[in-house]
């Protein structure tokens, strides 16, 4: 890997925003791949790390590596600190009320599997239902399909718009006395839709049922708060929000939380275990059996800290306005049809080309050092309401530029002259 040196990139701004002071922030972005400058645009696959988050997950490993919450040594002692001040960082980035609600875990999709078997098995029974919408990655549609192959519950799914938005009269008229949990995404990976989660949270509430929000691709993007979202399970990965792989969090109300089972057994869960019996561990811990990704969660609190830091309005303002210049660029590119067109939508590009396969866009972009994702996004469902295998996606981040969209743009260019 080759790295520019900063005095060789153009200064980059966009309003206040200097981006070139973003890019700077993050090493990988001044790579050359095929003898070409890196223009990476998968970030709703994974995001990029800045500096201080690599700088965090290092002094850790050199200056902290030891076991959390079991030694009374010293190094214990920082490691333990570091990790505990990292739910505390994700506490007030989510405003919660308590830590005892924040609970580290791989990812979004494990924490959606621990609620699934935990809360899931404890209150879904045979002739029940659980609500989620067209529009769901497979994470947010597996677990509660197996939790309906073992109870013998149904999987109901409220369709979408041509759109791709959720309807929400269809929505409100699938909720029952039947229906147990709603499962929804905040923000959809595969079209960029955002969901009016207060409100749909709102009429379950008013029917008594519980939500867990798949926030995976909204809190890299929108305001997450939630207590004004008042859902009461909330998800999302660290990788997509700056932050390392390996490591997610699940937010619950500590009331819902505070009745569920443990997920896996093992040390850190417990207060005390005799042959005949174990006692659980008070909240979090309760469900964080095992030794934890301590780095991870380190990093974690260092990514949210970095972003934390930064003009939220103007980076908003920056990511709406490189979506809707990617939106009419990409559209003018012959035969180009863009998928998911929702009012409400953020930081994706979903779109085939007539008669051209999504992978030979990507492997074609590949060569022009423009990293984008093609294929179904694990989101086959979506595929087949669009009746479409496959779409290209180019997903959006902070340090992106208009100068990256034209750099798409004209490698599509190329994909038409080679197969269209
Ligand atoms: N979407 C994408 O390229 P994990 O893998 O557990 O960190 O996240 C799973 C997940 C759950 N929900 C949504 C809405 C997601 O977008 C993802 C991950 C990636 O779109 C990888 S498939």
């Amino acid at each position: 890997m080759s790295i520019r040196t900063a005095q060789e990139q153009p200064k980059l701004t966009a309003g206040d925003l200097d981006l070139s002071a973003i890019r700077k922030e993050f090493p990988i972005l001044s790579s050359m791949i095929k003898g070409q400058s890196l223009v990476y645009l998968d970030n709703a696959a994974t995001t990029q790390k800045p500096t201080v988050v690599l700088d965090a997950v290092q002094e850790y490993y050199t200056q902290q590596n030891s076991n959390i919450h079991r030694g009374v040594h010293t190094l214990s002692e920082r490691a333990t600190a570091s990790y505990e001040a990292s739910r505390e960082t994700v506490r007030r980035f989510l405003n919660a009320r308590s830590t005892e609600e924040i609970v580290f875990v791989r990812g979004t999709t494990e924490a959606i599997n621990l609620v699934a078997s935990t809360y899931g098995r404890s209150t879904v029974r045979e002739g029940d239902e659980i609500l989620i919408t067209e529009l769901e990655h497979h994470s947010n549609i597996v677990p509660w399909q197996m939790l309906c192959g073992e109870t013998r519950a149904t999987l109901k799914v409220v369709p979408i718009t041509d759109e791709g938005a959720v309807n929400l009269e269809q929505f409100e008229g699938l909720l029952s006395s039947r229906t147990k949990i709603v499962a929804i995404s905040h923000v959809s990976n595969a079209l960029g839709t955002v969901n009016p989660i207060k409100a749909m949270v709102a009429m379950a509430h008013e029917r008594g049922i519980p939500v867990l929000v798949d926030g995976a691709q909204a809190v890299a993007h929108v305001e997450v708060d939630v207590l004004d979202l008042d859902c009461d399970f909330y998800t999302f990965s660290g990788h997509k929000m700056y932050g390392p792989t390996g490591v997610g969090v699940l937010y619950g109300k500590a009331s819902l939380l505070a009745g569920m089972s443990p997920y896996q057994g093992g040390g850190d869960m417990i207060k005390s275990v005799t042959f005949e019996k174990t006692t659980y561990n008070d909240l979090p811990f309760k469900f964080e059996a095992g030794t934890p990704n301590i780095a991870g969660a380190i990093g974690l609190g260092a990514a949210l800290k970095y972003f934390e830091a930064l003009d939220h309005k103007a980076l908003m303002r920056h990511e709406a306005d490189l979506l809707t210049y990617a939106t009419e660029q990409v559209s003018a590119v012959p035969g180009v049809r863009v998928i998911g067109t929702a009012s409400e939508k953020v930081a994706v590009l979903s779109f085939v080309i007539d008669g051209i396969h999504p992978h030979d866009i990507g492997t074609i972009l590949d060569e022009h050092a423009v990293a984008i994702r093609t294929g179904h996004h694990c989101a086959q469902p979506v595929m087949v309401r669009y009746g479409i295998p496959a779409t290209a996606r180019a997903s959006l981040a902070i340090y992106n530029t208009r100068e990256d969209i034209d750099r798409l743009v004209a490698g599509l260019g190329r994909v038409v002259e080679v197969f269209g």
